[in-house]
């Protein structure tokens, strides 16, 4: 494996990074989780521009510019002969100990090119059991949501442990006010009488890509959809309910809680956005070359 460190490629058993590095010490830097799929990056440029955000609210510089970057990460796909798989790059401050950022200069860029564990196909079709779970998103007025940070990632993976231990596909978490946020890697929505609801992002939630993708092919198949705040009895009384991510793509989730949601498997409006999901992953995204 060919990991992109700082503008040079080096085996993995050469990759390394500092344990000065603000990343490993305060999760102080920014990530992103890209797919491939035959051959093409998907939503490269949506991803570029997210992980530019985030980086010019943490007052990060990225050392190269939204074209380099995009190169960057097509080269390090290319390296790995990656066809299908996961793209994960991440962004520190740098090396310095002690929180005090005022003397990092000199960010670390890390690009990693990989297989991405899936889920089984059959759970595309029968759909997942996910549980909410007790760890809360963190309230959007105190780390913002839209920045896709390291450190925020803790409450995540609290969660997905949570989920892990009552054997759930995926773990639903609030928000502080007790309204829906989000799962621990992948948006939520609902179907309700034909429409698609979903949490607005000042709620806690990670603006997703696929979540904006979906809202779009939804539109175009002329399906309402709207942000709304919404509760466990909004969510356990749905027609539908399915989540989105750049991991989990678009996948149903059938009962919540133990309680079944609609009929309890797959509904027709999530199947077709499946269906039109994948048609577009098929046609979309930049190819490595
Ligand atoms: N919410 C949260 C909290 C996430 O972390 C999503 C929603 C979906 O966003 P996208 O842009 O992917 O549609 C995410 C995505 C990883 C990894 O392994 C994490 C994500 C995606 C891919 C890989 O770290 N999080």
């Amino acid at each position: 494996m060919q990991i992109y460190i700082n503008g040079e490629l080096v085996p993995d058993a050469q990759a390394k990074v500092s344990v000065f590095d603000h990343g490993l010490l305060y999760g102080d830097g920014a990530f992103e989780g890209i797919r491939v799929y035959g051959g093409r990056v998907f939503k490269l440029r949506e991803h570029v521009d997210r992980l530019f955000r985030s980086a010019h609210h943490l007052a990060i510089t990225v050392p190269v510019d939204r074209e380099g970057l995009a190169e960057a990460i097509l080269r390090t796909a290319r390296a790995n002969g990656i066809v299908d798989g996961y793209v994960r790059v991440t962004l520190t401050r740098g090396i310095g100990l002690g929180l005090d950022p005022k003397n990092i200069k000199n960010p670390t860029l890390v690009i990693i090119a990989s297989q991405l564990a899936l889920y089984p196909q059959e759970m595309y079709e029968t759909g997942l059991e996910i549980v909410t779970v007790s760890t809360r998103v963190p309230q959007a007025q105190a780390i913002e949501p839209r920045i896709k940070s390291l450190g925020k990632y803790i409450g995540n993976i609290l969660a997905k442990m949570e989920a892990n231990r009552v054997g759930a596909g995926e773990g639903l978490m609030l928000n502080c006010d007790g309204y829906v946020a989000e799962a621990t890697g992948d948006n939520v929505f609902i179907v309700r009488e034909g429409a698609l609801l979903t949490p607005p992002p000042h709620i806690g939630i990670l603006e997703g890509i696929t979540r904006g993708t979906v809202i779009e092919l939804a539109r175009k198949l002329g399906i309402p959809v709207s942000e709304q705040l919404m509760t466990l009895y909004d969510v356990y009384n749905a027609d539908e309910c399915f989540l989105t991510g750049t991991a989990a793509e678009v996948i149903p989730a059938v009962k919540v809680d133990g309680r079944a949601i609609g009929s309890g498997r797959p509904g027709p409006v999530t199947q077709r956005l499946i269906a039109e999901f994948r048609a577009f992953v098929a046609e979309e995204g930049v190819p490595i070359g």
